[in-house]
């Protein structure tokens, strides 16, 4: 228990969230699969001002020794909270969106503040983390610090160590076990229940994501993620560009790919200089950059080669075989030369991949086929994406994989598992464009999807500090990944 919180101050909190049913005990399935004996539901705290203001009181007393320039809540439960914390203190709040407009400034974090202004992030209860760590990413993007996370209670289920590895500090005012001893001492819970629930937190003392789903709620359906790490993908592979990839992935612990959608080759080279370090691909349009020069792909590759990122040229090619021999090898672009990997349709059938691989293979490039895509109302579904499976198994020594939004929920599975899945449409929150683009964040793409890479452009590059907050969708991409291997 916080030193700074007094033992019956904390009593009377806790019997009080008891007496108003936010704590119950029984058999309760959380979102991991899991079941508990306890559940809390801190949202019910809203209807009992006096209780909420107790909190928050309480909330600011332990983080006395932590200096701080703004609050934030995690959205929504702990929202009214770090509101109370700010009136009370006269600390300003920002206020995180979970879901971002499509329309209006499509900003992520609301409020004034400056640019490395540091921010506490208030939740009410943390369990493995997670939910603390999709707020502080979208703070750090915007640029303001987060080093302190100030929590109602810890659940004592890897939050804390979770958050330590990422540099946030957790303080909690108190712990489940402490909390469960306090009820037991007032008579609210039998010695049978307190061991159970003791036996409950040793059992599950590093948990993912295991947040408690109303009765009616849906636990995830996608029963097809792959979970073969990329090191044993990388032996099964054919390809040496698929190889190379992987066991760069491994090596930088990056499943990063920046789409560098700018303007210019000039801020293309700039940006891909920059950001080299938390990337193991860098995908470009290049038809989109009005000062193209014939040296812009051995500009690009020593770079690539300095970095250790491979460079994938996002051409879409959709022609007969015979056309697309040219279209890959000829006219200004020379896009043969200079991209470790290209992406073709299907639409024209196997014929494209097979004009593709006759100029690709002998030099050693990989393909990746339009399995799905991420834009809203697109038709690569069903049936399409089952036969871009079925080309890529008839052709696995080019075919390195797909780009894929959902490969866990193809109906006949996601291909052999050397296959590469790369994902476009990753923010760091849910949401979209004005223009159908959709995004998933990089835990949703990785671990619960089964894709293998996340492809971010303007979350990336629209951002004010791109090299920070390529950073943070790196730890991201790769957390969920070690998440989905465990
Ligand atoms: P964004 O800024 O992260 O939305 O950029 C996404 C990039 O990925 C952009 O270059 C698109 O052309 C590309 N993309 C995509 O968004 N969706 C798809 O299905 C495919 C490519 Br294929």
């Amino acid at each position: 228990m916080s030193s700074e919180a007094s033992s019956s101050s904390m009593e009377s909190l806790v019997l009080k969230l008891h007496e108003i049913e936010a704590v119950k005990f029984g058999n309760f399935k959380l979102k991991s699969g899991i079941f508990s004996p306890i559940y809390i539901d801190l949202r019910l705290i809203v209807s009992y001002p006096s209780l909420l203001q107790q909190i928050s009181q309480l909330l600011i007393t332990s983080v006395s020794s932590t200096s701080f320039d703004l609050v934030c809540g995690v959205p929504y439960t702990a929202l009214p909270i770090a509101t109370v914390v700010s009136i009370s203190n006269n600390i300003p709040m920002v206020m995180r969106r979970k879901e971002i407009k499509d329309y209006g400034t499509s900003k992520a974090i609301e409020g004034a503040f400056k640019p490395n202004q540091t921010c506490l992030i208030v939740e009410d209860l943390v369990t493995s983390g997670a939910s603390v760590l999709e707020t502080v990413a979208p703070i750090k993007a915007v640029g303001l610090k987060v080093t302190d996370a100030v929590v109602l209670i810890d659940r004592e289920q890897g939050g804390r160590e979770n958050l330590e590895e990422n540099g946030i500090r957790l303080h909690s005012m108190i712990k489940l076990t402490e909390m469960v001893q306090i009820l037991k001492k007032f008579g609210k819970v039998s010695e049978e229940t307190e061991m159970e629930i003791r036996n409950f937190i040793k059992e599950n003392h590093r948990v993912n994501v295991p947040q408690a789903v109303p009765s009616s709620g849906v636990v995830s359906e996608n029963k097809k993620v792959v979970t073969v790490s990329y090191s044993e993908k990388a032996k099964l592979a054919k390809n040496p560009a698929a190889k190379k990839l992987l066991s760069v992935m491994e090596e930088k612990q990056s499943n990063l790919c920046l789409s560098a959608d700018v303007s210019t080759a000039a801020e293309l080279l700039a940006i891909a200089e920059k950001v080299g370090p938390e990337i193991c691909l860098l995908k470009t349009h290049v038809d989109i950059l009005p000062d193209f020069t014939p040296d812009f792909g051995s500009q690009l590759r020593s770079i690539a080669e300095r970095h250790n990122f491979l460079i994938f040229e996002d051409r879409k090619f959709a022609d007969i075989g015979n056309t697309v021999t040219m279209q890959y090898e000829g006219g200004i672009f020379h896009i043969l030369d200079w991209a470790d990997i290209v992406n073709a349709h299907i639409i024209p059938g196997p014929g494209i991949v097979d004009g593709l691989k006759l100029k690709g293979l002998p030099r050693g490039r990989g393909l990746l086929l339009l399995a799905e895509m991420s834009s809203a109302g697109n038709f690569a579904t069903g049936d399409y994406t089952a036969s871009a499976v079925k080309i890529a198994e008839d052709h696995s020594d080019f075919v390195i994989g797909f780009i894929s939004v959902n490969p866990a929920s193809w109906k006949g599975g996601p291909g052999n598992p050397a296959f590469i899945h790369a994902t476009p449409g990753v923010q760091l929150v849910k949401g979209g464009d004005a223009l159908g683009q959709q995004y998933n964040t990089p835990e949703s793409v990785i671990k619960d999807r089964g894709s293998d890479i996340i492809i971010v452009g303007r979350g990336i590059i629209k951002a004010s500090d791109p090299v920070e907050t390529a950073r943070e969708y790196r730890l991201q991409g790769w957390n969920a990944y070690k998440a989905r291997c465990a």
